[in-house]
């Protein structure tokens, strides 16, 4: 059997970024606008005014200051309240390609590789901009490498999945290497108009080679073991697939083609499933907590990692073992934890421990736990 090995990661991250303030007072200006159409009916009680969002909510609930979009413009103006994003001939590259390659390029790089060393690409996102062909065999083909590709969904938990996926893969002989691919378009399946929600997501592309750790060209993290777990909830949905042209409603654009969660009981129900699920993998490893050196979470909310990381090490982490980066890029479903662990694990010694680990909608767990070599 083989030994997997994290050789090289790489994050793209969109050039427009905007502030929880322009983004509360872009959706003040929607309220306004919204009450006023409205007034007849809200006074006659047909419909609800809606309320304000607040920047002070934003931050304390989640942790969040700021999100990386791919348009701002069409996000922040009160009228249009989403991205607007440049249709693409179907003899282009697609958007998810581009910013995808953009991170598998930089994975390569890190680890001193080229597109011919890939035997496999696997794009694995919360969303597919279309259904087929699969993004990854385009990307596949642009890239030029070998082998074979496909897309896969487990929502935030698609890059670990992923992960687990390509390293069974390499144990088991049939490939020597995969790129695990994470573009996240999330600005294009967030409803911008519901202020419980339109705070949470921004947009990335993460990328991940993973290798047989002999063919490694350079310092790396052998991949110890992988462990995934699902359980369903309808508490983080969207209900946008192809069955949508053939309702009685047909496709108007409802609230439930775009990111829906209960995200109270989201935070009450994933907590205890997360932490026992770390406990487990790790009992499994003979994994003690005093070996872990770093914990690479679910970037979805600061104070559902400081509960996770106290739990895990049985002790409150110091700030630098359990990074967080979802301050600077909102939750970015899957690619969260990938961002964490590609800025946030060079300066590891040699022989350390550290765990990457994603949750989300489904209900699913991944977790990936992974020793410095060099
Ligand atoms: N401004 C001011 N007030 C607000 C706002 C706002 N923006 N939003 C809500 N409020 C109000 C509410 O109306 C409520 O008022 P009241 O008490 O009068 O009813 C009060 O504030 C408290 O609201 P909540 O109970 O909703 O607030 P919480 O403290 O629970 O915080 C969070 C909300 C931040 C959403 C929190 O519940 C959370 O983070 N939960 C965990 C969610 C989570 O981890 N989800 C994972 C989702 S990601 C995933 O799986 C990937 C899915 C696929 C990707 C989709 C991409 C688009």
């Amino acid at each position: 059997m083989h030994i997997p090995a994290i050789t090289g990661t790489g994050v793209y991250t969109p050039s427009q970024v905007i502030t929880n303030a322009e983004l509360v007072a872009a959706f003040n200006a929607y309220v306004d606008l919204y009450n006023t159409e409205n007034a007849v009916d809200i006074d006659a009680g047909i419909c609800d005014a809606k309320a304000y969002s607040s920047e002070g909510f934003i931050e304390k609930a989640s942790g969040i200051k700021q999100r990386y979009v791919i348009d701002k413009q069409g996000i922040l103006d009160p009228t249009v309240m989403h991205p607007l994003l440049r249709q693409r001939a179907d003899d282009e590259p697609s958007l998810m390609a581009e910013i995808g390659m953009n991170a598998a390029r930089q994975a390569l790089d890190q680890a001193k590789k080229s597109s011919h060393d890939v035997d496999l690409v696997i794009c694995a996102a919360s969303n597919m901009e279309r259904a087929y062909p699969a993004v990854a065999i385009e990307i596949q083909n642009l890239l030029g490498t070998g082998g074979f590709a496909f897309d896969m969904n487990v929502a935030c938990s698609s890059a670990t999945f992923g992960i687990q996926a390509a390293a069974d893969m390499i144990r088991a002989g049939s490939i020597r290497s995969a790129l695990v691919i994470n573009p996240e378009i999330c600005s294009a399946h967030l409803e911008w108009r519901d202020r419980d929600c339109h705070f949470i997501f921004g947009d990335v592309a993460t990328a991940t080679l993973i290798e047989r750790e002999q063919d490694a060209n350079s310092a790396h993290f052998k991949v110890i073991s992988t462990r995934c777990a699902t359980e369903f909830s309808n508490n983080i949905r969207n209900n946008n697939g192809y069955l949508r042209r053939s309702r009685p409603t047909g496709m108007a654009d409802q609230r439930d083609m775009q990111f829906m969660q209960n995200g109270r009981k989201v935070f009450k129900e994933v907590l205890p499933l997360v932490s026992e699920h770390i406990a487990r993998h790790m009992a499994d490893g003979c994994v003690q907590a005093s070996d872990l050196k770093r914990l690479w979470l679910h970037q979805a909310n600061k104070t559902m990692n400081d509960f996770i990381g106290k739990k895990v090490l049985g002790r409150t982490p110091d700030p630098a073992e359990q990074p967080n980066i979802l301050q600077d890029y909102a939750n970015t479903s899957s690619a969260g934890s990938i961002i964490a662990f590609s800025k946030y694990s060079n300066d590891l010694q040699d022989g350390a421990k550290g765990l990457i680990c994603s949750f989300g909608a489904g209900y699913s767990v991944g977790s990936v736990l992974v020793e410095r070599q060099g």
